[in-house]
């Protein structure tokens, strides 16, 4: 028996979080419904049988019961706190991404989702395409998971607040602007489901809306290859996300300072992240994609200890949302050792195609 056949506006299941949280969802629904409708009857039967002129003699005069005192206080305390473990399960499953998932950066825009995939790929999913650009429209689509195999969505948004809702997952994350968030699932059957704009985000709110398609393994691969790879990078393989990033590296001139040569005017950005950095004026910071999103957006608001206040602050202007993940990409991925040469350049892979597609923001590596 699925609650699907019983009650249609119910969703699908389809995540392991679904199922959890359906056991719970129904244990409180049922236990509370119980109790209340209990207290309903109890409240008409009395009405009825205590009506006034109705009862023989008079009620006796009751003053007080420990028992009873005591069994309404414990027995509901023990309900409440089934609830409060239940809760607690359910919420630590959805809090912690297994560490082998992979990893979708996602960007919320008025009114659409952009999602990157490791490799580079991108999809975006709903929208208006007439106010897309052309690069952009080739690329509307669904966002294809693998069954069974965890993901991790990383999120951010490029302008006001969003909010990422897959009902059939059981599953909703605010997408801020400014602050990455993120969330997981493990989709447990194929299908297609629905993504919602959980959060009122202007004129074409009801346009930010897209599909989900869960897919075998066999065929992920084959999917994501026909999906158009990002601006900037010129075969799937080669434009991961990574690999962009240090382009944009490159391009942006932050080599300049942060050279990892003795002489350098900036901290090495060589196994940066996850470590903790001693902050100007005591205290320390972890270097998470926050950290470092905003050690590049507003570096005067977290000083790193023994550095001078050079780095300039890069607006969106300079570095836009999808670029950010990039960098921070880039910064994630740098091993010691791995910072490029000043004058390295990302050489193209072979038989790509040299000219700067159009519209595209970076020049083609190799500056041609
Ligand atoms: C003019 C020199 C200069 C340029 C250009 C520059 N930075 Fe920096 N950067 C610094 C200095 C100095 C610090 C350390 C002091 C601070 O926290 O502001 C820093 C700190 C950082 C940090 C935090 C490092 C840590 O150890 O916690 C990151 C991340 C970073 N920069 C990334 C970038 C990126 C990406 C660019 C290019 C878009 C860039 N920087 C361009 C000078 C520079
Ligand atoms: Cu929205």
């Amino acid at each position: 028996m699925t609650s699907m056949s019983l009650l249609p506006f119910i969703p699908e299941r389809a995540s392991t979080l679904a199922d959890q949280f359906e056991v719970l969802f129904w244990y409180i629904t049922i236990t509370t419904g119980v109790v209340g409708l209990g207290v309903y009857a109890a409240l008409a039967y009395f009405c009825v049988v205590y009506r006034r002129g109705a009862t023989t003699g008079s009620t006796p005069r009751i003053l007080g019961s420990t028992r009873l005192e005591l069994g309404w206080t414990i027995i509901p305390l023990f309900v409440f706190l089934s609830y409060f473990a239940g809760g607690l399960m359910v919420y630590n499953h959805a809090a912690h991404a297994p560490a082998d998932s992979e990893e979708i950066f996602v960007i919320g825009k008025q009114w659409m989702w952009k999602a990157q995939y490791p490799d580079g790929q991108r999809v975006i999913i709903g929208g208006n395409p007439r106010n897309m650009t052309e690069e952009e429209r080739k690329s509307i689509g669904k966002l294809v998971l693998k069954v069974n195999k965890p993901v991790k969505l990383t999120l951010i948004s490029e302008d006001v607040i969003h909010d990422f809702g897959v009902p059939a997952f059981r599953s909703k994350i605010d997408v801020l602007p400014g602050r990455y968030t993120s969330v997981w699932y493990q989709p447990t059957k194929l299908g297609e489901y629905h993504i919602y704009c959980d959060q009122y985000c202007g004129t074409w709110h009801s346009l930010m809306v897209g599909k989900i398609a869960v897919v075998k393994e066999e065929e992920y691969s084959d999917i994501l290859a026909g999906f158009t790879p990002m601006p900037g990078s010129h075969t799937p393989m080669d434009g991961s996300r990574a690999q962009q990033g240090q382009q944009l590296f490159l391009k942006l001139q932050c080599i300049n300072c942060h050279s990892a040569t003795p002489t350098a005017k900036a901290p090495v950005l060589e196994g940066l992240y996850g470590s903790r950095v001693p902050m100007a004026g005591g205290g320390a910071e972890i270097a998470d994609d926050h950290y470092i999103a905003e050690s590049i957006r507003r570096p005067r608001l977290k000083q790193v200890e023994g550095w001078e206040k050079i780095m300039p602050a890069y607006d969106e202007s300079q570095v836009s949302a999808e670029e950010m993940n990039l960098l921070v990409a880039y910064i994630r991925s740098l091993k010691k050792g791995g910072t490029p040469k000043n004058n390295q350049q990302a050489v193209p892979p072979v038989g790509a195609p040299t000219g700067p597609s159009e519209g595209t923001k970076s020049p083609a590596p190799g500056g041609k």
